[in-house]
């Protein structure tokens, strides 16, 4: 049966053949949510979309390079995947290498991913080793594992992920009927925002689009190796999935900014926590910390007067709230109240 997956939708600008076996859980055409309740926070005159990545079947926008990565690998024959990964490169791989049968082995920093990635890797039954060290040092042990040509690596070195991922940039541009003006994201390990950048401008290309957006990508203060210009060697935020301090896709993420006349910039921890509550409360949109980069990011450049009026503005909020659950729960800074099944007491205590 024909799926109706990433691959399947845009096998036309993708690097399939007719001996490609396709592994998909039909991931991809994740809703475009307008958000009208943030803008009118900000007093602002522009449109704002919210790309909702958390909708896929990971609940991360990593599906839509891995479905591409493990469908070459096993085209290739390889029967094993390895990657390191703050966390949702891990859930998908894992949940991936399961549907083809594959044996999966995951490298995360030791105590530094939230407790929904460690469930997934787990659950879907991959290796899981933690390694005393951060992302970096993880990536760098993959690397090396990557040299025997009977695994193949699935992180986003490997550019399949790269080509997958860009069909996110596709699908914004088939609901909106074009390119937006601004394209907000969180920047991590930077190859999200090199897979936008590299679909607006294919798709702009094969007509279906008439512009190109300004790509925005945001860095945690505490791991901003691309605003800083260089390595992070000790990285610390709150959004553990961008805990990066020496990104893999850093020049193609400079390049994306700077062709786009967009930016790179950062925002605090603190901005990150106030946009998760802010969209979470006013949108009914929940998110992971990292994915309110973006947002906090929409934030900071209409305070600095930075969106023009009128324009048509997307954030890619890239993984659902629910992986980080301890986070999301202090974040909410309320608690719920235990009460007596006495009507008279719970009337009370609704407050209503
Ligand atoms: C929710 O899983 O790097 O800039 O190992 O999980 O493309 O790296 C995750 C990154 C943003 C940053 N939002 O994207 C990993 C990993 C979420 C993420 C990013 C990640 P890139």
């Amino acid at each position: 049966m024909e799926g109706s997956g990433v691959i399947q939708r845009y096998r036309d600008f993708l690097p399939i053949t007719d001996a490609t076996p396709i592994i998909s859980l039909n991931e991809g055409s994740t809703p475009l949510i307008e958000a009208p309740n943030i803008v009118q926070a900000l007093s602002g005159d522009f449109r704002l979309f919210v790309k909702y990545e958390g909708l896929n079947p990971t609940a991360s926008f990593k599906d839509r390079g891995m479905t591409l990565a493990v469908s070459k690998a096993a085209e290739q024959g390889v029967r094993t995947i390895v990657c390191a990964s703050t966390g949702n490169t891990s859930a998908s791989a894992a949940a991936y290498a399961a549907r083809a049968g594959m044996t999966c082995v995951v490298l995360i920093p030791k105590g530094k991913i939230a407790y929904g990635k460690m469930a997934q890797a787990l659950i879907h039954g991959a290796r899981t080793l933690e390694v005393r060290g951060n992302f970096d040092d993880v990536l760098e042990l993959v690397k090396e594992l990557g040299k025997r040509d009977d695994i193949e690596v699935v992180n986003s070195i490997n550019q399949f992920r790269i080509q997958g991922q860009k069909t996110a940039a596709f699908e914004v541009c088939d609901a909106l009927g074009d390119a937006p003006d601004m394209h907000f994201l969180p920047v991590g390990n930077a190859g999200n925002i090199t897979s936008y950048w590299m679909g607006y401008n294919e798709y702009r290309e094969a007509g279906e689009s008439s512009k190109l957006p300004r790509m925005m990508g945001w860095q945690a203060e505490g791991a901003a190796p691309i605003v800083r210009g260089e390595v992070v060697q000790a990285p610390e935020t709150v959004a553990t999935a961008i805990r990066i301090g020496n990104p893999a896709s850093w020049k193609q993420a400079v390049e994306a900014a700077e062709a786009s006349f967009g930016a790179i910039d950062t925002v605090s921890d603190d901005e990150i926590l106030d946009a998760q509550r802010m969209l979470a409360r006013s949108e009914g949109i929940f998110v992971e910390p990292a994915s309110a980069a973006g947002i906090a990011g929409i934030v900071k450049s209409h305070a600095g007067g930075d969106i023009v009026e009128g324009s048509t503005v997307v954030v890619t909020v890239t993984g659902h709230g629910l992986k980080d659950p301890e986070i999301a729960i202090d974040n909410a800074k309320a608690q719920s109240m235990v009460v007596d099944a006495n009507f008279e007491v719970v009337l009370a205590a609704t407050g209503l």
